[in-house]
């Protein structure tokens, strides 16, 4: 599946279906198909007079249609509309949330988790489920079968009913649900191959489990997945029933999974790594155990770098971090209070707070991105800092 994944978490969807249903802030995440890829240099030369910028209007309907800005139209830049005749429509499929203020977002397309050949896609929905939240895999489709479809997220994941055509529901998917209050689907992303066996994996942060402990799961992509679309699967037992691993984070208030992310392969063994962040983290160290702290930082939250392996199984600590039982690296935020990877500022400003960089420097080791949203460098306040970090092998 080739397309655009689009999410709006505060959008009131209006269906077909919800006639007389009002459900506000319930979200609505849409899938683009251009008919011809997000490239308007395919077009005529007569539509794009100027080579100017593209844009293209996205909206809800079966039809989108793009305009071009004419920079050197007097007085000002003008738009002129590409009509219905021109082959830029994009074709839309929808999901929506099922509750009122559901706030379904945090949308991404994800690799294969199936083993179809069709790119899945990875939707939060925190605020559903009375508070436990949940995270959705939407199994791929091909665009023929799924255009001006739309589907309430909270169908995927139950039974079909006995004597209703399978064919009624339109999207396949997983559904992962939270404990209470745990306001699963903060955070998740494509964790790539963590455990190397050809199949793509992914990573569900959970940060407010056991006191804002938090932690974070990957879930083993498998060909078998698809038998797990008629039933919730409790983020708890991942690891008991052998479908992915545990991470569990250190101490209370930590906030460990507020942000997660694959990290390509920074190490360089051919397994994919992941990131977890704890934004909240406060670091004490007696490093030369002197008996003075050498590193005392409230709250300037870490992030950890955990090597994918075909090895790691069950529950696991990232206490374990950077030991031989779970190989990896600690980064530790550089003051109190920067909040290393957190995905939200202290103003509500938003950020991905951890991601990969692919390979920036091309030499075959993956690098990844660390931002501090909070931190104040050089006297900037809150300015924030983004650290690239090139994979050298095994840190
Ligand atoms: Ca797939
Ligand atoms: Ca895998
Ligand atoms: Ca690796
Ligand atoms: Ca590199």
């Amino acid at each position: 599946m080739t397309g655009l994944v689009v999410s709006v978490p505060g959008r009131d969807p209006i269906t077909n279906t919800m006639i007389g249903q009002s459900l506000a802030g319930a979200g609505v995440v849409s899938l683009y198909y251009p008919t011809r890829g997000f490239n308007p240099w395919n077009l005529d030369d007569e539509y794009l007079p100027h080579q100017g910028p593209f844009h293209y209007i996205l909206d809800d309907y079966t039809y989108s249609p793009g305009y071009v800005v004419d920079p050197d139209c007097s007085p000002t830049p003008c738009e002129h509309w590409i009509n219905e005749r021109l082959p830029i429509p994009t074709r839309t499929a929808r999901f929506y949330g099922g509750f009122t203020g559901a706030a379904v977002g945090n949308s991404s397309v994800v690799s294969d988790f199936n083993a179809d050949g069709l790119a899945d896609i990875l939707i939060g929905s925190p605020l559903s489920h009375e508070g436990a939240g949940a995270a959705f895999i939407v199994i791929g489709r091909l665009p023929p079968l799924v255009i001006s479809s739309e589907l309430p997220l909270e169908e995927l994941g139950l039974p079909i009913e006995s004597g209703s055509p399978q064919t009624s529901r339109v999207f396949d998917g997983i559904r992962v649900v939270g404990s209470a209050d745990s306001r699963l689907g903060q955070s998740q992303a494509d964790a790539g191959d963590f455990n190397n066996d050809g199949i793509s994996d992914v990573v569900i942060g959970s940060p407010l489990v056991s006191n804002r402990r938090g932690g974070a799961a990957v879930f083993f992509g498998s060909r078998e997945v698809i038998n797990l679309t008629q039933e919730e699967i409790p983020y708890d037992e991942i690891p008991a029933r052998g479908l992915g691993i545990i991470f569990l984070g250190e101490i209370e208030e930590d906030y460990a999974g507020a942000r997660v992310s694959g990290a390509g392969d920074v190490d360089g063994d051919g397994n994919d790594d992941i990131l977890i962040a704890a934004p909240n983290r406060s670091i004490r160290l007696d490093i030369d155990l002197d008996g003075t702290l050498e590193i005392d930082r409230t709250e300037c939250g870490v992030v950890y770098l955990i090597y994918g392996s075909p090895h790691l199984s069950g529950t696991l600590e990232l206490a374990d971090v950077g030991t031989a039982r779970l190989p990896g690296a600690v980064f530790i935020g550089r003051h109190s209070g920067d909040h290393l990877g957190a995905g939200l500022g202290e103003q509500g400003d938003r950020a991905n707070g951890i991601a990969s960089a692919g390979d920036i420097d091309s030499d075959g080791y993956g690098d990844i991105l660390i931002g501090a949203i909070s931190a104040s460098p050089r006297d900037r306040l809150r300015a924030g800092e983004v650290y690239l970090l090139y994979g050298v092998g095994d840190y």
